[in-house]
């Protein structure tokens, strides 16, 4: 949990961030082919920043896409201070 912290840290992520208050980065807007997951390519989108480690490390059942529920404890981790 305190990679991902770092990572949400890293990449600006925070429910307090613009993108997000503004809807621009969410689950449904991300799964651009709808198949119910974002996939490295989808999500590297909307943060071109992200590596393929990083991914890895959001992808906690390591099936090479974020579920819904993986992707939340992205946005769900608390900014650090
Ligand atoms: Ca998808
Ligand atoms: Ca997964």
């Amino acid at each position: 949990m305190k990679k991902i912290v770092a990572l949400a840290t890293l990449l600006g992520l925070s429910l307090a961030a613009p993108a997000f208050a503004q809807g621009a980065v969410d689950f449904d807007t991300l799964d651009a082919n709808m198949d119910g997951a974002v996939s490295f390519e989808e999500l590297q989108v909307a943060l071109p920043a992200i590596t393929q480690d990083d991914f890895t490390l959001l992808d906690a059942d390591g099936d090479g896409a974020l579920s819904r529920e993986e992707f939340t404890a992205l946005l769900e981790a608390p900014a650090a201070e």
